[in-house]
């Protein structure tokens, strides 16, 4: 896939008070207008302070449009969105078929993998991913990668059972990760813990097994205890950048 430029005047952007913000809501907006047509009735909303704009937008669209909509949200903040906007709350297990799911990422190669995981959803948003006729991705210009690990170094997000957990950082050193470690709460309170009772590992690797991700995401995956990983291959079907600039990178 080529990388083209979406021209700035396709939305209209209020005035940015934080240039960081407003590249994420120019992507968000984008990826609305582009994707969210008024024939999508079941509709997946990512994760990240990215995707709270793609709400704004869909919110934007009126009030007739959405009444016959339902949102599947990937996890506790998402959910509070949707509820928050007074729009229609659904679960995956009640619509299994997503037309359009967008969600944001923490980094994005140049094939459209992505890291996602950083607010440890990432299971969620797999499934919402995997269940969309359509995923798409967005983010600001600084998630824009060639090779992944490049920007985001804390590692690839492994979301595991918490008994296993002690067994797969070793798993995961053996694969070849540089100090995998378990991600702990703020303060070091204790380890931060998934909205499925999981824990999350960080596991940083070499830019070498960074470059092949599918690869890596098959050999973790495999490890018993694994729950899943926060590797996104050949997923997206687009993925939006907000630039600094006031342009639209798209993937
Ligand atoms: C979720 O939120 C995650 O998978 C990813 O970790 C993060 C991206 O957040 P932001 O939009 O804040 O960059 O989508």
């Amino acid at each position: 896939r080529g990388v083209n430029n979406v021209p700035a005047s396709t939305v209209q952007v209020p005035a940015p008070t934080n240039v960081v913000e407003a590249s994420k809501r120019l992507a968000a907006w984008t990826a609305v207008d582009m994707h969210v047509t008024k024939d999508c009735q079941v509709i997946g909303i990512g994760s990240g302070s990215t995707v709270p704009y793609v709400v704004e937008r869909i919110v934007s669209q009126g009030p007739e449009v959405n009444k016959d909509r339902v949102f599947i949200p990937t996890g506790f903040q998402s959910k509070e969105l949707i509820v928050d906007a007074h729009l229609r709350l659904g679960d995956v297990d009640q619509y299994p078929h997503i037309d359009v799911t967008i969600d944001g990422a923490d980094e994005v190669d140049n094939d459209l993998n992505c890291i996602k995981g950083g607010g440890a959803c990432h299971l969620r948003e797999k499934v919402l991913a995997e269940a969309a006729d359509t995923w798409i991705v967005v983010a600001d210009y600084r998630k824009n990668s060639e090779v992944l690990g490049k920007t985001w170094k804390q590692g690839v997000p492994v979301e595991v059972a918490p008994f296993a957990y002690a067994k797969v950082l070793h798993n995961l050193q053996t694969l070849g990760s540089t100090g995998p470690k378990l991600r702990m709460a703020k303060m070091k309170a204790g380890p931060i813990v998934s909205d499925n009772g999981n824990f999350v590992i960080d596991a940083p690797f070499h830019e070498q097994e960074m470059k092949d991700p599918l690869t890596l995401l098959t050999r973790i995956k495999m490890l018993t205890g694994v729950v899943e990983v926060g590797l996104f291959c050949h997923m997206a079907k687009a993925v939006y950048f907000g630039n600094q600039d006031g342009s639209v990178t798209a993937k």
